[in-house]
């Protein structure tokens, strides 16, 4: 016998214990694309408590739509252990150069950071943060859906230690933050300094330099890291997107236990 509203009274209680849980953790990612699912994974698996929050319906960002919706992707030599540690099959095309499907890249990423314990909420937006004491302390989420339907409902806040900004290619956290410290980032202008046309070999190449705090306790990855600090795009190489979210777990990794 299959009771229906036990069905509804599962879901809603496991949802929601999950939830209560999840409003103060040591890390809040926000986005769960290629960058965030790998620095969620990684955080996870050194025993840190990482929630991802992600806008859409379906996480992995770019990652599906390989490059103009071929479901392929690129990724280059570096990044080839990360991508053997997910477990993700890798073809080699020619020197320097690996295909991978997209959608097992995406599958790795999902089933290794939930495994390893990561809570990841999708169809929430995070449309603001908290700030204390001039550091950055946590998100102010809200459904996806009441924003899409233009509904004016309050939102709810989490509280965490650090703040990942893994929104991609608008940096949405990072200029949330610019605009209200009055352009106080770590950048050389203070404000978010905007991504520049693609160029494939410097984007890659200055990705990891541009992955760090952008204000205290906010760190940047991903496509988000060269928007801020005003790198190339760099298309459907996800490498570097991948070794970005690696990198940025391992900042906050080796900072944890000194704040
Ligand atoms: O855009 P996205 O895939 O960012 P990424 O991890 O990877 C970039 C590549 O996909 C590609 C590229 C490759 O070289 O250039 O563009 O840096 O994933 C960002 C995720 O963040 C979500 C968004 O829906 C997407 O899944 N997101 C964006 N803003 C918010 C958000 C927000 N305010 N709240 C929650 N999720």
């Amino acid at each position: 016998m299959l009771d229906d509203i036990v069905i509804s009274r599962a879901i809603t209680e496991e949802y929601f214990r999950e939830f209560l849980d999840s409003l103060e953790s040591e890390v809040i990612i926000v986005g769960a694309g290629p960058a965030g699912l790998c620095a969620a994974y990684h955080l996870a698996r050194s025993g840190l408590k990482v929630v991802v929050f992600e806008r859409t319906l379906r996480p992995g960002g770019g990652v599906p739509g390989g490059g103009m919706m071929f479901n392929k992707i690129v990724v280059q030599e570096d990044s080839r252990p990360l991508l053997e540690d997910l477990g993700v099959g890798l073809k080699r095309y020619e020197a320097n150069y690996y295909v991978a499907s997209a959608l097992e890249l995406l599958g790795c990423l999902l089933v290794r950071s939930i495994k390893a314990g990561v809570r990841l909420f999708n169809c929430i937006s995070v449309e603001d943060v908290l700030i204390y004491d001039k550091k950055v302390a946590g998100v102010v989420i809200n459904w996806s859906a009441a924003q899409l339907a233009g509904l004016h409902v309050d939102p709810l806040t989490a509280r965490s230690a650090f703040v990942v900004d893994a929104t991609g290619h608008a940096a949405e956290v990072a200029e949330i933050v610019s605009r209200k410290s009055g352009g106080k980032l770590f950048t050389s202008t203070g404000k978010i300094i905007g991504e520049k046309p693609m160029w494939a070999e410097v984007g890659e190449k200055v990705l990891l330099d541009n992955t760090k705090e952008v204000y205290p306790h906010l760190y940047v990855c991903g496509m988000a890291a060269n928007a801020v600090f005003g790198g190339p795009r760099m298309g459907p190489i996800f490498g570097g997107m991948l070794l970005s979210g690696q990198k940025v777990a391992n900042l906050i990794i080796n900072r944890l236990p000194k704040d």
